[in-house]
């Protein structure tokens, strides 16, 4: 049994998603209704103490993209992911480690500019907006122009792990620092963004991810 170290709304519900997606039993591991707690019992399972932690009998492994790979690699049964010799590999293989190597670090690092910004007001704000977020949104929006997925015509991995930072980066791009709106499917820095929006709703009417929120907040999003 997959066990899944879990913080309510956080990038965890990936894995729980991926789960659902595969039809993988799993387990979550929090403490429900209690973010600081969830998060401090991490600790116990890991010297990183972040969510996703992953354990698989004698396995265990933190971040959210390498967990979504070993499970597929080893439970997959070559469902969710492009072959290699697939047109569509390459674009998955980008969108995989885009969504936090750029896009979440993006969204974290405009938040936190924006954040500083508010407590110390610069002489200057046009350099605010260091278009981070922005420019995720904008090539989201032009593969997503392309693609119903963003590698392909086939729901991926990949499309499991952009929708935390499409989120992220609409708020960013709007100044919004505050977390409850990711919860709240909050869209408002997403109205430029079509594709973006129609790719969101199409998630959002998935069995897999309804499952995966239902299990992953079941009382409704965290209060913060
Ligand atoms: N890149 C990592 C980021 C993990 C991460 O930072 N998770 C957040 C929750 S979304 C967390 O646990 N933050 C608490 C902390 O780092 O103290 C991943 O994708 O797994």
């Amino acid at each position: 049994m997959l066990v899944i170290h879990h913080i309510e709304g956080r990038r965890s519900e990936r894995v729980a998603w991926l789960c659902e997606e595969l039809g993988l039993p799993y387990e979550l591991k929090y403490i429900a209704g209690d973010i600081m707690g969830s998060l401090v019992a991490l600790e116990q399972a890991h010297v990183m103490r972040m969510a996703p932690i992953l354990q698989d009998g004698d396995v265990t492994l933190v971040e959210s993209g390498a967990i979504l790979e070993y499970i597929l690699a080893r439970y997959g049964d070559g469902r969710l992911q492009p072959k290699p010799s697939s047109p569509d590999f390459p674009a998955y293989v980008q969108w995989m480690h885009f969504a936090e190597g750029t896009g979440m670090f993006r969204g974290m690092m405009e938040r936190l500019v924006l954040q500083l910004a508010r407590e110390n007001p610069p002489p200057d704000t046009q350099f605010l907006y260091l278009g981070g977020s922005a420019r995720v949104l904008r090539f989201a929006e032009d593969q997503l122009a392309k693609t119903t997925y963003f590698a392909g015509e086939e729901f991926t991995a990949a499309d499991i792990m952009m929708h935390f930072p499409l989120r992220m980066a609409g708020l960013a791009t709007i100044g919004v620092i505050e977390v409850t709106p990711l919860f709240h499917d909050d869209r408002r820095g997403l109205a430029p963004y079509p594709e973006i929006n129609a790719f969101l709703d199409r998630m959002a009417a998935r069995p897999g991810y309804r499952r995966a929120m239902a299990t992953t907040m079941p009382n409704g999003p965290p209060p913060a």
